[in-house]
């Protein structure tokens, strides 16, 4: 599933391919009796089956089946890297688990009862479903797929296992490294080996006693061999742990990020971000990209002279990411929180999703050198008061999962009142002068009028990213007019606004383009009727990745202004 092997000990197979599959439509989940099911027909794992032609655009309730083989007696773990919007897994017709949102990945352990051939059925839900589904709302403005939409693993784990190892710079300049391990054990009591290896050079040594269902190490380590990652230098290592008959590998980069006065800074060094904002979407594929794909859009954005990238809304794939750890660029992580209003806010089962959503994703992803900023709440009622202990509690819950990153959530709520602001490390201002506000000749102004806005608030002594800037056009479509929705206008929109901000001005510190790609959007009415063909046309390149008119232009520009302020 990674760019490097995981596991070299332990027992792993890839469960992906072709699986039996049965839509089962507008029916109630716990109203299914297993065995009346028919599996008519294969569905492919990982993949959107609503994006397949068959299945374009239906919601229902949908059934996968294959065989596991069990190795032996030994506890085992089914990893699902993403399960689109809701799932129940059972093992010969045991309910062994729930999950209830897309894009992250999580886990579901189980002692099979008998060895060899095993019954796997894994129930799929991509309908609206509150409470049930509480995070995956019909309106957002991006299509959301269904399926088992990231790869699937089995694992056999044994007596004593690895479950993660967090690796957090403490000290770039000593090249000092919080490692945190995190083990089961089913016995307990056990004196066991220890090892840690940095490309398969022993770094630590010793032997440690296992507690009885599992526990955490905690080590410092400085790796004076080591050098620091940054964008001009993405060096890696590979950091294996080695825990009896057990193994983990993760990838590490000796990097620290922290925010002062109005700059970002990478190992003391101030950044500038340029960059996109990225949705995981094709029309083939839904949000299920093959590698292929991920790939090329890494080599498109860097082409573009990007260094940076705004994933989401959601918890990106950890393959692109990895990508972006080799390639030096830049990532903003986003937990799945789009444009919830008071009601929403006030919800305790949508904050304590959201809240979930922030723990998975900050579990799998914290050891991305590239991922510099945790996001949250993009668009959300920040204005209310009533809002704030929303706010606050899942700031609060980014804070103490990992305190090695700034928090930033993206703010439309402009030249109004404020009550949340406050808690972000970094403003983040979705603003679109030239499209929503104000006409292209009058962007300068309306950037002047948001700087004086945040200094009348007392926020100016903060690092502000432009989040997201923007505006439509369709693919093709250019004629002596030039106005919205054509490709000149977007063309013009971009590189006045750019300019605006990083020539006339200096004061952000970065921007991410509203978007990189078209993507298809929801068709709920509301959003329909802003947005021709149902897609999102504020790509940069459309949804096959043709570039528009605006490309040349933007990579000019970002090229001319580079990374460093
Ligand atoms: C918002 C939102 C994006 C997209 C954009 C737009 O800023 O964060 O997801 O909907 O508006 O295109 O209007």
């Amino acid at each position: 599933m990674r760019l490097f092997t995981v596991h070299r000990r332990r027992r792993t197979q890839s469960l992906d391919g072709f699986w039996h599959f049965a839509f089962l439509g507008d029916v109630a989940v716990d109203e299914v009796a297993l065995e009346s099911i028919r599996y008519t027909e294969l569905m492919a794992v990982p993949c959107c089956f609503d994006a397949t032609p068959k299945y374009a655009g239906k919601r229902g309730l949908t059934a996968y089946r294959r065989t596991i083989e069990a190795w032996d007696d030994s506890l085992h773990r089914l990893i699902f890297h993403s399960v689109h919007h809701w799932a129940r897994i059972y093992v010969n017709g045991r309910p062994l688990g729930e999950h209830r949102w897309g894009n992250t990945r999580f886990e579901i352990d189980f002692r099979p009862e008998t060895t060899g051939c095993l019954d796997l059925v894994v129930l799929v839900d991509n309908r609206f479903d509150f409470p049930r589904v509480p995070i995956h709302f019909a309106g957002y403005d991006w299509y959301q797929y269904g399926g088992i939409t990231r790869p699937v693993e089995l694992q056999r784990l044994g007596e004593n296992w690895l479950n993660r190892m967090l690796v957090e710079t403490l000290d770039h300049a000593r090249r000092q490294v919080r490692i945190v391990i995190r083990y089961g054990s089913r016995r307990g009591a056990e004196s066991m080996p220890l090892r840690l290896l940095l490309d398969e050079r022993e770094v630590a040594s010793e032997t440690v006693t296992l507690a009885a269902g599992g526990g955490t190490i905690e080590r410092l380590l400085e790796l004076p061999e080591a050098e620091c990652w940054s964008p001009e230098a993405p060096n890696l290592y590979l950091l294996r742990a080695e825990l009896g008959d057990d193994d983990l590998t993760e990838r590490i980069g000796i990097r620290q990020v922290r925010v002062e006065g109005r700059q970002l800074l990478l190992n003391d060094e101030p950044l500038r971000l340029l960059g996109v904002c990225r949705h995981e979407a094709h029309p083939q594929f839904g949000g299920a990209l093959p590698e292929s794909l991920m790939l090329s859009d890494l080599q498109q954005i860097q082409e573009l002279g990007c260094n940076y990238v705004r994933a989401g809304h959601y918890t990106c794939d950890a393959r692109f990411i990895d990508l972006c750890d080799e390639a030096g660029i830049l990532v903003w992580a986003e937990a799945n929180s789009w444009g919830l209003l008071e009601p929403e806010l006030k919800d305790a089962d949508i904050v304590e999703a959201v809240r979930g959503n922030i723990r998975e994703m900050v579990d799998e992803q914290r050891n991305h050198p590239s991922i510099i900023i945790w996001g949250l709440l993009n668009e959300c009622a920040s204005e209310l008061a009533s809002s704030r202990p929303a706010y606050e509690t899942l700031v609060n819950e980014y804070r103490q999962l990992d305190g090695s990153r700034p928090i930033a959530f993206a703010s439309n709520r402009v030249l109004r009142e404020d009550a949340c602001l406050d808690l972000s490390d970094i403003i983040a201002i979705n603003d679109y002068p030239g499209w929503y506000h104000v006409s292209i000749e009058e962007i300068g102004k309306r950037v002047d009028a948001v700087y004086e806005w945040l200094d009348g608030l007392g926020l100016g002594d903060r690092p502000i990213i432009h989040s997201e800037i923007g505006g439509g056009a369709i693919y093709g479509c250019r004629d002596a007019h030039g106005e919205r929705w054509s490709e000149q206008y977007q063309a013009r929109l971009l590189d006045e606004v750019i300019r605006q901000l990083f020539v006339n001005r200096e004061r952000a510190i970065g921007v991410s383009i509203w978007q990189f790609c078209d993507v298809r959007t929801s068709t709920h009415a509301r959003m329909a009727m802003i947005r021709p063909r149902c897609f999102n046309n504020k790509g940069i390149v459309d949804e096959y990745r043709r570039p528009k008119l605006a490309w040349d232009g933007i990579r000019r520009l970002y090229r001319e202004l580079g990374s460093k302020p």
